[in-house]
């Protein structure tokens, strides 16, 4: 169909003047705030900037019960997600119906004004199960709804002061007017669209270069950098895999643009909205491929969504959301051909070979240094991936040694940083007992909540330490199992964390009595002391249990060096 042609005429935006604006923030400054959430604050940018045109705010309670019902507002216009503002009971009890207020980022420069014509208490279940298909907290959406979002929804108008601020890759951004000039400009009056939240391998390459040539159109590769699925690629690595790729595209035919969206991973109504979006940004053309925005697994462990249900909601609605669809069945490569096609259109399907590496086998080889083949992806987008993902031996971690006083926690710990430090292809860092407490910890003596806020702290720089691809060594005694396990959580996030539980009895400690403190614990004259007059939870599954009785330092480090290699994080040698 080639009468399909962009109106590329700006569309209506939210903010006021340049002027207006800066009397409105002085004005603003008297208003009750709220601190927007990251989310709140990726709605509130498209609201402002026209990417959610025609909406004028955050959804009227009307509005919200009919987009929730029939993907509609109340007059009727498609709109398949509720853009709400959610906020915590005591915030919307203070306000009156009609009341302005202040929308704020996050380090509290003010956004935007708010009239609130409405409030009230959402049926979340409801939301859950009409929006995202189930009320089941293993979507990433309904999650968000039940533990993340306020439990009352304001809605009204909203007047824009200013876009938020992104330091970030700020010539890559552009408001759906600055894309309809550009388009303008360049005389594109066909533009296909391609939303990611991932990097871009050649399939990818492969879909976009097919769906240009499909729709006779220009191409916008449009990512998101707003809010993803959990545990994503972030949006850094991303880009810069991005730009790699880019190179390999026509420049004259290919634009790239960044979009600050908060996905939803709402599989049909979020492939409508998107589509709804890249009108918007005066596209004419939309990719849906297999699975668009999928949120994997339900609790039961299948699909929320079938692979083409977003292609299907979407051609039912394509005339009204104003935007052609480009659908594509999965791209997979055939080898004898040593090219992708799309999975339906194989021909000679019995003598050919077909490959394909999906996420979960990607990140496993990316973890384990693996090849990655040239078939899959491009060297430069694998090495930007190997660099964010380095395999284990090139990760930072932790060895987290436990265990009572005098167990020999420090000394076993000096001796591996000593090994490790001849090693030298990381830095190490010993936080010891009693480094930390002269060093971090000064001010804190033994109770409880005195010992959770030293092995916090210590679980904190080591987790920095982790990140920032570095050994921490702790030796502190850590009696609760409960902390401990908080540490490991947190280090987790960035690399492994090694619980060694240095199993020395406290018999034999108090006989080698090194310190002379056990002698004065038993007289009372120390009080708390673990083991004698405090408790100590044993580890139950630690990585590496060490017993230093009749066994000398030099073979327990040895012990924790073979466990560090047995787990992959110092090369064999
Ligand atoms: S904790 O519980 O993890 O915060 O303890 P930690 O920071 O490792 O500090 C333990 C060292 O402080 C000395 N010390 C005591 N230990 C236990 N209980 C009491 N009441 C106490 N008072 C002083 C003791 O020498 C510990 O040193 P290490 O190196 O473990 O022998």
């Amino acid at each position: 169909d080639m009468t399909m042609l962009a109106n590329l005429a700006p569309i209506p935006e939210l903010y006021v003047s340049y002027d207006s604006a800066q009397k409105l923030k002085v004005e603003a400054a008297n208003l009750k705030s709220h601190d927007l959430t990251p989310r709140q604050i990726c709605d509130l940018e498209l609201l402002m900037n026209g990417g959610f045109n025609p909406l004028k705010g955050f959804l009227s309670e009307e509005d919200y019960d009919n987009v929730v019902e029939n993907m509609r507002l109340a007059d009727g216009t498609l709109w398949p997600i509720p853009i709400t503002l959610d906020v915590s009971e005591e915030f919307a009890e203070g306000l009156e119906i009609g009341e302005d207020i202040a929308l704020r980022d996050q380090e509290g420069v003010i956004l935007a004004t708010m009239t609130v014509t409405d409030r009230w208490t959402p049926d979340k279940s409801r939301e859950a199960e009409k929006v995202f298909g189930a009320d089941d907290v293993a979507h990433p959406a309904v999650n968000y709804l039940h533990h993340t979002a306020g439990k009352v929804y304001l809605g009204g108008p909203v007047v824009g002061i200013q876009q938020p601020i992104h330091y970030d890759f700020r010539a890559r951004r552009d408001t759906p007017n600055e894309l309809r000039a550009f388009f303008r400009k360049l005389g594109w009056r066909r533009i296909v669209a391609f939303q990611t939240r991932n990097p871009l391998h050649r399939a990818h390459q492969e879909l976009t270069f097919r769906a240009a040539r499909e729709a006779q159109a220009n191409l916008l590769i449009h990512p998101v950098v707003g809010m993803t699925k959990p545990g994503d690629v972030d949006h850094f690595t991303r880009v810069r895999c991005y730009e790699a790729v880019l190179d390999k595209y026509p420049a004259a035919t290919t634009t790239m643009s960044l979009l600050n969206l908060a996905m939803r991973m709402a599989g049909p109504r979020e492939a409508v909205w998107h589509g709804i979006i890249r009108r918007n940004h005066g596209c004419t053309h939309f990719i849906v491929g297999r699975d668009h925005a999928g949120p994997g697994k339900n609790s039961a462990g299948e699909d929320f969504y079938g692979p083409y249900d977003a292609q299907d909601l979407f051609r039912q609605y394509q005339d009204e959301i104003g935007i052609e669809m480009v659908d594509f069945k999965q791209m997979v490569y055939v080898q004898e051909r040593a090219q992708y096609e799309p999975a339906d259109e194989i021909a000679d399907r019995e003598n050919v070979t077909i490959l394909n590496i999906s996420g979960t086998e990607l990140r496993r080889r990316l973890r384990e240094g693996l090849e990655i083949p040239e078939w899959f992806s491009f060297p430069e987008v694998v090495e930007e991936l190997r660099r964010r993902f380095p395999p284990r031996s090139k990760q930072g971690f932790t060895v987290f040694f436990t265990g009572f006083s005098g167990s020999g926690k420090s000394t076993i710990a000096n001796a591996l940083m000593i090994k490790l430090m001849e090693m030298g292809d990381r830095p190490v860092t010993l936080l010891d007992g009693d480094i930390v407490r002269k060093n971090l910890s000064s001010e804190l003596g033994f109770s409880k909540e005195h010992r959770d806020l030293n092995i916090r702290r210590i679980g904190y720089v080591a987790s920095e330490i982790t990140k920032n691809g570095g050994i921490a060594i702790c030796a502190p005694i850590a009696p609760y199992a409960a902390t401990r396990r908080a540490v490991r959580e947190e280090i987790e996030q960035y690399g492994a964390f090694v619980e060694v539980h240095v199993a020395t009895s406290l018999e034999e400690c108090e006989r080698r009595d090194r310190k002379g403190l056990y002698k004065l614990a038993r007289e009372g004259k120390i009080k708390e002391f673990t083991g004698i007059s405090d408790p100590y939870d044993v580890p139950e599954n630690p990585e590496l249990r060490v017993d230093t009785e009749g066994v000398d330092v030099d073979t327990c480090a040895h012990q924790v060096l073979l466990k560090l290699e047995s787990m992959g994080l110092i090369a064999g040698s």
